[in-house]
């Protein structure tokens, strides 16, 4: 969350802060600012609450010209989304941008204010800025301000000083929040992802945990956490990564659903034969600890969370392990028990979801085998700090609500319990092919679910006027409903509540009347009957339902029930089937009720904060 961005070059980098901000804006998207020095040391900054559309406006009605400058777009953590408390802070010629919090920032205040610097936002942000000015009084160049500053700082940041009185460097440090550097010839780059600079390098340095690095024109100079000279590896990142554009569709939540054919056959390339897994393509250093295995632990957040619950059933059941999930923001809280020979599994669209790496973290301390993760973004901490990654190929995803994510995370761990049981011999050679074969199809699948497109958006004017919705399923569909509860709250403002069918009795049936549609995920399984009867609980007390159902589950039909009828897939991945048509939903019933779909209020992609 909040986006960074940062150039030093020789010409007027204005614009290119402004599109980095826009690319970036994901991440954050209540206030938006900017701030340049030229070698006048003419200094601007321009901040605007709103998108940053609002301050694209701005910046080009104005006469802003500097070749160094950072610029930020902000998801509020400490402070109301308001101009004076949105980003570049300044003190003095020292300016800042950050993403992160600053837990010691109350006691920082008192000490600066004693000091006698006048705070005049509510950020946390702002003790960065008064610090370094502080700082920058005694030491001998920024660098050294920066450092002796981070060394007070508890808490995680990204953040980028700026100094006005020396225009042609940045600093740069990062501690629990994401930063990259990107390499220009004569120009260097700052940014929190490197999607905010794909159209102006690709050749990138993710810098490690504790680094701080200082940027002119033609050097970047990292120093680790102990203040030594570091050298970090620069690597090239291919045209195809770029995913900064809509192109024909009208949100990127929009052209992510309809990507996922493409991401999943881009997942499941070089891991799978025609009819068996290859174990080897998880990892050179997964076959051992697979071979080992007797527990999984799962720790995810949001929608990642969702794809460990529907995973835990395929561990159980595929491969005879026992497998618990857990809330990552839970877990790192709370004294657990760490079993026998168990591997740590965290699942996360960015691999910088701060619950799930400070989980990770925590939980490497405490006797694992191993630590794996599951993952969309190369490079990103989750990876670098585990045993191993499996990548989910996903590209890109822009939209804050998760949806290509998703469904890739869910073939990547299918994929994973396959190879398990197969490395110890806990599944035939006939089921592994039925797997295999189940996932080969479903990318043709999947097209055949969006072309469901048009009767979603028809069903859709059913639920925008209504102020709740229920979904329903069992089994491995119950996380599929917990999904698609949240894609519908998320997107659509809707209140949104998922139940595995059978608890309906014991209390949520009471809410059951004719303004409370009841979604039911109702594919061809050994558990529909038992749906059946949970259906018939509804319809006897006046509830609205609609079953998403194969052709012939003996559905009809009827003046308070609708039935989507569905192709039959095979029912192992179902599950990744099934949640086309509810992602589908949820974007339509938000088209209708107008709001913001690729940046839904109060939210924010990449959750880098806790
Ligand atoms: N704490 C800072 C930065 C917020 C942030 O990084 N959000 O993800 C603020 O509230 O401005």
């Amino acid at each position: 969350m909040c986006g960074i961005v940062g150039a030093v070059a020789q010409r007027n980098i204005a614009d290119i802060l402004v599109e980095g901000l826009r690319r970036l804006e994901y991440r954050g998207y209540d206030s938006a600012g900017i701030a340049v020095v030229d070698l006048h040391k003419n200094y601007t900054r321009i901040r605007r609450i709103g998108k940053v559309r609002e301050l694209a406006n701005a910046v080009a009605t104005s006469n802003l010209i500097g070749g160094t400058g950072v610029g930020h777009t902000r998801w509020a953590t400490h402070g109301v989304p308001s101009e004076v408390n949105s980003h570049p802070h300044i003190s003095g010629d020292i300016t800042i941008v950050h993403n992160g919090i600053i837990e010691n920032h109350q006691a920082l205040r008192s000490l600066l204010q004693d000091r006698g610097y006048t705070f005049v936002s509510q950020t946390d942000t702002e003790v960065i800025a008064h610090l370094v000015e502080w700082e920058r009084r005694t030491a001998t160049s920024l660098l050294e301000a920066v450092q002796k500053t981070t060394a007070q700082l508890q808490g995680a940041y990204g953040a980028v000083a700026m100094d006005s009185n020396d225009p042609e460097r940045l600093i740069v440090a990062r501690s629990g929040s994401p930063i990259v550097i990107g390499h220009g010839i004569g120009e260097n780059f700052i940014a929190s992802d490197p999607l905010a600079l794909l159209n102006i390098t690709r050749r990138f340095m993710y810098l490690e945990e504790g680094d701080i690095a200082e940027i002119t024109y033609d050097n970047v100079n990292v120093f680790d956490a102990s203040g030594q000279h570091v050298e970090r590896a620069v690597i090239e990142l291919h045209a195809q990564q770029d995913a900064g554009e809509k192109g024909k569709y009208r949100h990127f939540m929009q052209k992510e659903v309809f990507e996922q054919p493409t991401a999943l056959r881009n997942t499941l390339e070089g891991r799978l034969t025609h009819d068996a897994v290859i174990t080897e393509s998880i990892g050179v250093n997964a076959v051992d600890i697979l071979n080992k295995v007797e527990h999984v632990q799962i720790i995810a957040c949001g929608t990642s969370f969702n794809a460990g619950m529907t995973a835990r059933y395929w561990f159980e059941s595929i491969a005879g392990i026992s497998c618990d999930v857990e809330i990552a923001s839970e877990f790192r809280y709370r004294k657990f028990v760490t079993r026998p020979n168990s591997l740590l599994i965290t699942i996360s669209q960015s691999g910088e979801t701060a619950d799930t790496l400070a989980a990770l973290r925590l939980a490497k301390k405490c006797g694992y085998m191993g630590v794996m993760t599951v993952c969309n973004v190369a490079g990103s901490s989750l990876v670098r700090e585990s045993d191993f990654a499996f990548m989910t190929r996903a590209g890109a995803e822009i939209g804050v609500a998760s949806t290509k994510a998703f469904t890739t995370q869910l073939a990547t761990l299918l994929m994973l319990v396959t190879a398990l049981a197969k490395q110890q011999k806990r599944i035939s050679k006939a089921k592994e092919k039925e797997i295999v074969q189940a996932l080969h199809a479903l990318p043709e699948q999947i097209e055949q679910a969006l072309a469901l497109d048009k009767d979603i958006k028809a069903l859709a004017t059913d639920f925008a006027d209504k102020q709740h919705t229920l979904f329903l399923g069992r089994g491995e569909f119950y996380p599929i409903a917990v999904e698609a509860a949240l894609k519908l709250k998320e997107i659509s403002y809707i209140h949104a509540e998922a139940y595995a069918a059978g608890e309906l009795k014991h209390g949520p049936l009471a809410l059951i009347d004719a303004d409370m549609p009841v979604v039911v995920i109702a594919p061809g399984n050994d558990l529909l009957e038992k749906l059946k009867s949970n259906i018939e609980e509804v319809r006897a007390r006046g509830g609205l339902l609609y079953v998403f159902s194969e052709q012939k589950s003996g559905f009809e039909a009827a003046h308070n029930m609708k039935i989507i009828r569905m192709p039959k897939v095979n029912e192992i991945t179902a599950p990744i089937f099934y949640t086309v048509p509810m992602q589908l939903l949820a974007y339509h019933v938000a088209l209708i009720k107008g709001t913001d779909v690729d940046q839904p209020r109060n939210l924010a992609k990449a959750v880098t904060v806790e």
